[in-house]
């Protein structure tokens, strides 16, 4: 009467720095390195004077790189050059953005690079697994690029959104019926 079939799709979602107004510099990884911060025009650095780790969190989630697990002073990821942008930075930790966190002002400090401020950032990842039932006609291959297709688009579409955290990987499980 019935039959199955079940299609395993990943979608990889890589975590990638996104954000006009803030960079890492150096590090060995995407989501670390010496903070970098965009004002006026220019780049310039972050001094570690009062840097913490609610501070770097600030940093990994305006880039959409998770949570913060290190905040390293004295050039831990090289020596910038140019403007120190920020000194005794004080996030309060709900800032979306770096440039929106206290400071003693734009340009105004007593560091020098090597006080250079960096971040670490550890992207969260989650494996989500889906189930998902479709009904095809007999005829039509549910192993087909558009069926698959299909499902990733409705899959993406209505239930990605009720995930709050970034996905990582998800593995979609496509039961077939016909
Ligand atoms: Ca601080
Ligand atoms: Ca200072």
């Amino acid at each position: 009467m019935s039959s199955s079939c079940s299609n395993d799709l990943l979608i990889v979602r890589a975590a990638t720095p996104a954000s006009a107004n803030v960079r890492l510099v150096n590090g060995n990884k995407p989501c670390e390195g010496r903070v970098e911060v965009l004002y006026s025009g220019q780049w310039g650095t972050v001094c570690d004077d009062g840097w913490d780790l609610i501070d770097a969190n600030v940093v990994c989630r305006e880039l959409n790189c998770g949570i913060a697990t290190g905040c390293p002073h004295s050039a831990a990821f090289g020596q910038g050059s140019g403007n120190i942008w920020l000194d005794d930075v004080r996030c309060t930790g709900r800032e979306t953005s770096l440039h929106n966190c206290a400071s003693a002002g734009w340009g105004i400090n007593n560091c020098a690079h090597t006080e250079d401020a960096g971040v670490i950032c550890r992207v969260l990842t989650l494996q989500a697994v889906l189930r998902v039932s479709i009904m095809v006609n007999a005829d039509i291959d549910p192993n087909s690029p558009i069926i698959q297709q299909l499902v990733l688009d409705e899959v993406s579409a209505e239930k990605l959104k009720y995930f709050p955290f970034s996905v990582s990987h998800l593995i979609i499980t496509a039961t077939c019926h016909f």
